[in-house]
């Protein structure tokens, strides 16, 4: 019997798997953008509606994208973040406001 490294165990005929690694799957943030048009209202209840904020954590973070530009506003899962994305990006859209939503790897 002889032990190999990298988890396989055998001759070259034998090869045995006898650990599996499981990761965890990549996170991605969702961004806010600033503009000088969106109301702040209307950020406000972004994020009420589409990322579970209370009022006083959805101004907080809209105050945040004001002032520096951009902030995170959650990490999820890649078919969670792209579907928050989508989501926000249709309804500024549909309320014909400018505002952008995107998302990139944590
Ligand atoms: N800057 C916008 C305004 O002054 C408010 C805003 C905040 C827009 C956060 C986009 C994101 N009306």
């Amino acid at each position: 019997m002889s032990d190999k490294p990298g988890g396989t165990e055998g001759d070259a005929s034998t090869l045995t798997k006898t650990h599996t690694r499981t990761e965890r799957p990549p996170l991605y943030k969702v961004l806010l953008l600033n503009d000088d048009y969106t109301p702040m209202e209307f950020v406000v209840h972004i994020l009420e509606r589409f990322f579970g904020l209370n009022h006083a954590q959805a101004f907080e973070i809209m105050l945040t994208v004001h002032k520096k530009g951009l902030a995170v506003v959650g990490v999820f899962s890649f078919e969670v973040a792209e579907t928050k994305v989508a989501q926000v990006m249709d309804f500024a859209r549909r309320h014909q406001h400018p505002l952008q939503c995107t998302m990139e790897k944590d």
